[in-house]
């Protein structure tokens, strides 16, 4: 039963990574409904309420051995905690899913951001090269295309982030560390 085994522990074992943002509980069940009904209007399947973040730098598979650069880049951002409000939806229609996303980018989401983005790159993780636009996934297989709209808005105050890992065969993430936001030390 080989499977059932750890690998060996060395550069060999990766898990796919990346930094995001979770809503608070009281935004998670809001984004829960929003997606069982965008999943309806655009023919896919509602993301679990779990699993729902925004992703605010995916690096891919990452050996072990570079987590602890990750978390250092990580623990080396400065910035303030924010009101994120999401307020708009609209689907992807070659990527097959429905998401919600700010009309106004917070000023410190743009800090988080672009101060991890450049941290990583600098760590030497490969980041894609599309400028962020923070999304929020709420479906996925989608079907139908759907306007962007303006949707009632879910917002909540960000205080923390996280690097989290996804086991895409299990669908499910596990939180490996967050950091706060605007402690200063
Ligand atoms: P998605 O929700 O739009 O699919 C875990 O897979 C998270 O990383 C998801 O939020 C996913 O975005 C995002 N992600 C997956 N592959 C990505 C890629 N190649 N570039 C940017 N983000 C990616």
């Amino acid at each position: 039963r080989a499977r059932d085994r750890l690998p060996s522990l060395g550069s060999a074992v990766v898990a796919r990574l990346f930094f995001a943002l979770w809503p608070d509980e009281p935004a998670r069940r809001a984004l829960a409904g929003l997606a069982g009904r965008m999943a309806v209007e655009a023919g896919g399947r509602p993301v679990p309420a779990a699993n729902l973040h925004l992703t605010l730098a995916f690096l891919g598979e990452v050996p072990d051995e570079r987590v602890g650069t990750a978390c250092a880049v990580a623990a080396d951002v400065r910035a303030g905690a924010f009101d994120l409000v999401l307020d708009r939806t609209g689907t992807f229609r070659r990527a097959g899913v429905a998401w919600a996303g700010p009309s106004v980018l917070p000023a410190e989401l743009d800090r988080l951001q672009s101060a991890l983005e450049s941290g990583l790159r600098a760590a030497g993780f490969a980041l894609d090269a599309r400028p962020f636009a923070p999304q929020l996934t709420l479906a996925r297989r989608t079907v139908k295309p759907s306007p962007e709209a303006a949707t009632a808005p879910v917002a909540w105050r960000v205080g923390r982030f996280a690097l989290v890992r996804s086991a895409r065969d299990k669908g499910a993430y596990a939180e490996l560390a967050g950091w706060e936001l605007g402690k200063e030390d």
